[in-house]
């Protein structure tokens, strides 16, 4: 049987199977087909495969060559279903990006440089790019390193990962409602897409503390019922069409921080909580709780002038520095008095926040590299 070069990478708080789009067949049916037989769905244990029996060791990153100036990579991320099989590219993945500019240099995409290397990568998915840097001293990707991010045990080599064009993602603009506040089955949600499309809403709402830990709601008898009802509704009115079997939007119920950080969060993906949360959930969720208005901002505790928003989450925090301003022009100043861009509503501010980019340092470790060979 023949098998399939393959590299395994943590990515961030995930796992993924990384390909050569070359290394896949370019039909997306068979390519899908391959990915389902090599990851073992829609066996719930994926027993025979590479996944991990969790959306977040079911994931696929493919990564060929860019096809513009501006770009190194284009990075197209697949979610591979556990039990259904299912093969998703409607979202895109900021944790499996973290593994995808040493991958480039690992298969020869791109040169590192001597100390350093920054690979502008375009998220193929959404249209956003990324400038990933991350450490190759002697002109080798070091993994091993002295930073340590949440949800992963040790510490590892810092990745930065900087966002631009993320506004929209997949709903076309960042309040893909038109209102920076809604009523969804009689919940107030702040619906946003600043790379992933989010619904927010207070846990407290929601009956809950927002502090539960991962297996209390993962066993609260109805909870995934009414986080699918929320985002179902909520989907609609995000232009997102029918998304009750879709990975968008997400879910993200906030309360305030205790743990010294800006807010604190428990995320649904689509309906089975998050160990901590998504990279761009965080970006959209901190970028909503910075809106005047926004659910969050009335529980946000802004930190210091110039330092990023700590989200927490189930397994401790990520921080995100969130820049508005015109994505073409200079960046505005964050509104004094909020902390945030102004009052998107309209209120004496502009219509519309802009997004100018966002930053969030990641770490990323090479498991495995070698053929992979799918069921038959
Ligand atoms: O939001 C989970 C994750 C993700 C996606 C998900 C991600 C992101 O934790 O950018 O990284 O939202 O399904 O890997």
């Amino acid at each position: 049987m023949s098998g399939v070069r393959c590299m395994l990478m943590r990515g961030g708080t995930s796992k993924g199977a990384y390909f050569l789009g070359a290394d896949l067949p370019a039909d997306p049916a068979e390519r899908d087909g391959l990915l389902l037989r090599l990851m073992g769905t829609p066996d719930p244990r994926q027993i025979d495969g590479l996944g991990g029996a969790h959306p977040l060791t079911s994931k696929v990153a493919v990564v060929w060559p860019g096809g513009g100036p501006d770009r190194d990579v284009d990075y197209l991320f697949l979610q591979v279903g556990v039990g259904e099989p299912t093969v998703s590219d409607r979202q895109t993945c900021g944790n499996l990006l973290a593994g995808v500019g040493q991958f480039a240099v690992e298969r020869g995409l791109v040169a590192a440089g001597p100390e350093r290397t920054s690979v502008r990568i375009r998220l193929v998915n959404t249209g956003a790019t990324a400038v990933s840097s991350f450490p190759t001293p002697g002109g080798e990707v070091a993994y091993a390193g002295p930073a340590a991010i949440s949800g992963v045990p040790g510490t590892a080599a810092p990745v930065e990962l900087a966002f631009a064009g993320t506004e929209g993602s997949v709903c076309g603009s960042l309040l893909p409602t038109g209102r920076v506040r809604d009523t969804v089955e009689g919940i107030e949600v702040t619906c946003v897409d600043n790379g992933m499309p989010v619904v927010v809403a207070a846990a407290a709402d929601l009956g809950l503390t927002g502090y539960e830990p991962v297996a209390e709601l993962a066993a609260h008898a109805d909870l995934a019922r009414r986080v699918q009802a929320l985002r179902t509704a909520a989907g609609r009115l995000m232009g997102l069409g029918e998304v009750a079997g879709t990975p968008v939007p997400k879910t993200t119920l906030v309360a305030p921080p205790r743990e010294g950080g800006a807010l604190c969060t428990r995320t649904f993906i689509p309906l089975r909580p998050h160990h901590s949360i998504g990279v761009l959930g965080a970006v959209s969720v901190a970028t909503a709780a910075l809106l005047d208005g926004a659910v969050g901002h009335d529980v946000l505790v802004r930190p210091p002038a110039g330092a990023p928003l700590e989200i927490e989450h189930p397994s401790g925090r990520l921080a995100v520095a969130v820049e508005f301003g015109d994505p073409e022009g200079p960046a505005r100043p964050a509104d004094p008095r909020t902390g945030g861009p102004g009052d998107p509503g309209g209120r004496g501010g502009p219509a519309v926040p802009r997004v100018r980019s966002s930053t969030v340092i990641r770490t990323a470790r090479k498991l495995f590299d070698g053929t992979a060979f799918p069921r038959s």
